[in-house]
């Protein structure tokens, strides 16, 4: 299948059904009444904190529960996430004691995604899901934790372990779908 065609059946199937699967369990604050129960924004982002996240997101994204993501569960989670980003002003992270907090993205980001956005997204995700897949082709959470990781230790400039003031708003950016340099 080519890519083209493999977008185009994500945009039909799973987008929807994952709009609701993080609405459910998370964003959408600025839409209807029952908002969740946001805590504080963060000023720092741990590695704890981070796995915490990739475990919580990784369950929304299995939309078919099947323990593994496809690439095109994948591709739609990055592309909801920066969706809700937008719409929301924040990012939003499962923080590793339960609590759901915030980090404020750019207020200079537009509230909604352009359909070219969109598509890098969707490319760039699909690349990435088959570097961390594996030979099965298939992500399973363990992968998807590492390459959660992987990321966080990419916005962590100075090695501290941690992600703090401009390394935080840079991987906030990143979650809202704008493409950002980590290196010098
Ligand atoms: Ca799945
Ligand atoms: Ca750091």
């Amino acid at each position: 299948m080519s890519e083209r065609r493999k977008i185009g059946r994500l945009e039909r199937i799973a987008m929807p059904a994952l709009i609701s699967a993080f609405a459910a369990g998370a964003a959408l604050a600025a839409v209807g009444e029952n908002q969740p129960a946001y805590g504080a924004a963060i000023s720092t982002l741990t590695g704890a904190d981070v796995k915490a996240h990739a475990a919580a997101l990784f369950s929304q994204a299995d939309l078919d529960n099947s323990g593994t993501l496809s690439a095109s569960e994948f591709a739609a989670a990055s592309v909801v996430t920066a969706e809700l980003a937008r719409l929301n002003g924040f990012a939003a992270v499962n923080a590793s004691d339960g609590s759901l907090r915030t980090i404020a993205i750019d207020h200079q980001l537009d509230a909604t995604l352009a359909a070219s956005e969109k598509e890098r997204l969707k490319a760039v995700a699909l690349r990435d899901y088959y570097a961390a897949s594996g030979a099965d082709g298939e992500l399973q959470q363990d992968e998807f934790v590492s390459y959660q990781r992987a990321k966080f230790e990419r916005f962590d400039l100075n090695g501290d372990g941690v992600l703090r003031r401009h390394e935080l708003k840079t991987f906030a950016t990143f979650v809202a779908g704008m493409p950002v340099t980590t290196s010098a």
